[in-house]
């Protein structure tokens, strides 16, 4: 006997029965990961978007990495030709996923192709990939071994860009790649051309990854052609009629009008939004991929981290933080540091942040409060400041006489009135010298 749901059809109408799953809504934070042949160059002039765009920016006279390339490679030294010094060699996955726990993230992104058309899995239908060459290894495939064995509390993602720059066979945004100085074609290593891009490439690199690894995300990027109708109704099936079902969700980049979030990137949403989102961006002020150009102390600040995790996950949605590692697999220390700060703040302050609500108010205009909700246990006033000696939030409150209000990291309950309908709450020396970044306040509903 079968119970279960009817199949999703390749139809919108269909697709549209599927919504963003019950874990990615409480997950808030997870981990974005930029890693492929662009970690070798790894640069971009800085104070520019993107390191991870090196090939397509230095096809640009104008722009400083058509000299920068010239200049430190030699107008021969085609892109490809970084494939064999993306070795991974000190790639250690286990170190990774648990530092992504560490950092109190519930689930990672990774890129498992990015615009220039390199599979960091061993995809069958191009040579193009981490198997053939560079590496020699399944990066997807031991990450997420390594994920489900070290840390398996975290949700995996994968990163899928639709368009590749310079795939000969890609109709839209493609075209044949050249040497940008003399104009004369080069190779498009791994892959044989002649294919039809989305049959015979596209949706079948998308189908090895919802059935050989099994990613609880498929993050698409930039859209364009695509057969994602048929793609996504498979995917969901997929994960829906395992022995044991997973709840997968997709984001808003398929090239369809079906998503089950939206990505704003580098930006967040001034107001709360009740439809899920989720707002991605690098540590690295400009870069999602690796960028050796920027200095330690340009990369967010633990500060500016759980800043922006608290005021999105105010608004409804999650934060998707993003690192690049080198190409041989390391992670700056820069970005390391970062992430085990963020998580010691998290090891505290976690209960306000995880499978929490948006309250009515996002926030208090014109101050640094915002606000969570754990619906039918408590009220959460976060302070994006350290506090003074009193905390106001303006009627209406949701607080009545005998709740409990403390300061998250204390153990002694705060005094507290209600005056007008705002609340008061003390806060006592000993509690303002300490904590950092934001200053957690709980009303403990009884
Ligand atoms: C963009 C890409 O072009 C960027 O390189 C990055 O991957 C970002 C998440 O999406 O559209």
């Amino acid at each position: 006997l079968t119970l279960g749901t009817a199949d999703y059809r390749p139809t919108e109408a269909s697709l549209a029965g599927h919504q963003a799953p019950y874990w990615f809504q409480g997950a808030k934070f997870g981990i974005f990961i930029h890693w492929g042949v662009y970690s070798v160059p790894a640069w971009a002039p800085v104070g520019t978007q993107y390191a991870e765009w090196y090939w397509d920016q230095m096809q640009d006279p104008s722009n400083p990495t058509y000299a920068h390339h010239r200049d430190t490679y030699g107008a021969d030294f085609a892109y490809d030709d970084f494939i064999p010094r993306f070795t991974a060699e000190k790639f250690d996955p286990r170190a990774w996923v648990e530092l992504f726990r560490d950092a109190g993230a519930q689930y990672h992104v990774l890129t498992s192709k990015h615009h220039e058309g390199f599979a960091l899995w061993d995809t069958k239908v191009s040579d193009r990939n981490a198997v053939r060459l560079g590496p020699k290894r399944d990066l997807v495939r031991e990450l997420f071994d390594a994920s489900r064995r070290y840390a398996p509390e975290l949700h995996r993602g994968l990163y899928f860009s639709m368009p590749e720059w310079f795939n000969p066979d890609n109709p839209w945004m493609g075209h044949a790649p050249r040497n940008p100085y003399t104009l004369e074609p080069v190779p498009y290593t791994g892959y044989t051309a002649g294919k039809d891009y989305v049959r015979d490439y596209q949706a079948p690199q998308m189908l090895e990854l919802v059935h050989g690894y099994d990613p609880e995300i498929i993050w698409c990027d930039i859209g364009g052609v695509n057969d994602s109708l048929h793609v996504l109704a498979e995917y969901f099936n997929h994960a829906k009629n395992r022995a044991r079902p997973v709840d997968v969700t997709v984001n808003n980049r398929a090239g369809i009008a079906f998503h089950d979030f939206t990505t704003p990137e580098y930006t967040t949403y001034e107001n709360t939004v009740v439809a899920k989102w989720e707002s991605s961006r690098g540590l690295d002020p400009f870069s999602y991929g690796y960028n050796a150009a920027t200095p330690d102390d340009a990369y967010m600040t633990a500060d500016e981290v759980v800043h922006s995790l608290v005021d999105i996950v105010s608004k409804n949605g999650n934060f998707l933080l993003d690192i690049g590692p080198r190409a041989d697999g390391t992670i700056a220390q820069v970005m390391q540091t970062r992430l085990r700060e963020v998580g010691a703040w998290l090891e505290v302050n976690g209960e306000a942040i995880y499978d929490t609500t948006y309250w009515s108010r996002m926030a208090q205009l014109g101050e640094d409060l915002r606000f969570t909700v754990r619906p039918g246990e408590a009220f959460y006033i976060h302070s994006l400041s350290r506090p003074g000696a009193k905390v106001t939030v303006e009627a209406p409150v949701p607080v009545r006489a005998g709740d409990k209000v403390t300061l998250l990291g204390h153990d002694r309950p705060l005094t507290w009135t209600v005056g007008k309908g705002a609340l008061v709450i003390d806060v006592p020396e000993t509690a303002r010298k300490t904590g950092q970044h934001v200053w957690v306040f709980k009303v403990e509903w009884h």
